[in-house]
């Protein structure tokens, strides 16, 4: 099955029996909102994430993996982010589309281990590591803002409409 269709099943689970509700923790950076969500596997948290309206953060520099731990990092799992190898074995790639310019893998990792693991976890260490599907880690999403047109090109959009249906008057 498709990643995206195990996580509409899974939204749609959700939505029959709502057993989620699990932000436990939240925080901004660089205008956008981060949640941390409390412990479950990845499939689950991501499909949590979506209903938050963000995914499964995606990890961009050094900075902000150092920041997503000291802001959310209090437990000795590790907590997942949203870098996942579930389509094709070892192509890392965001759940948010965003393509993979930094990466912080523990010397070793990721390493696909005891019978396959896909989801990315960032640790005490600030490293990452691959891990299976029954892990029951926290999670940390990343929202960024809905972008809504600004006054001018709404005035500008408006106006076309309005000359549009003058035109239209005239033919
Ligand atoms: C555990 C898991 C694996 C990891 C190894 C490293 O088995 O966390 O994901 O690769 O430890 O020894
Ligand atoms: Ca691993």
């Amino acid at each position: 099955m498709k990643l995206s269709t195990k996580i509409a099943a899974l939204l749609f689970a959700a939505w029959v029996v709502p057993a989620y509700a699990t932000v436990i923790g939240s925080a901004v950076y660089s205008g956008h909102t981060y949640y941390l969500l409390d412990g479950k596997t990845w499939l689950n948290q991501e499909a949590e994430a979506v209903t938050l309206g963000g995914h499964l953060v995606t990890i961009n520099d050094a900075a902000e993996n150092t920041w997503v731990w000291d802001t959310f990092g209090t437990v000795r799992t590790g907590l997942f982010i949203g870098l996942n190898d579930a389509a094709t074995e070892g192509a890392f790639v965001w759940l948010s589309g965003e393509s993979v310019t930094f990466t912080n893998w523990r010397g070793g990792e990721p390493n696909n281990c005891c019978g396959g693991e896909d989801f990315g976890e960032l640790a005490s260490d600030y490293m990452w590591n691959d891990v299976g599907p029954n892990h029951t880690w926290q999670a940390v999403v990343e929202v960024a803002p809905v972008s809504v047109p600004e006054p001018s090109s709404m005035f500008l959009m408006l106006a076309a409409m309005g000359s549009l249906a003058a035109l239209k008057k005239r033919l």
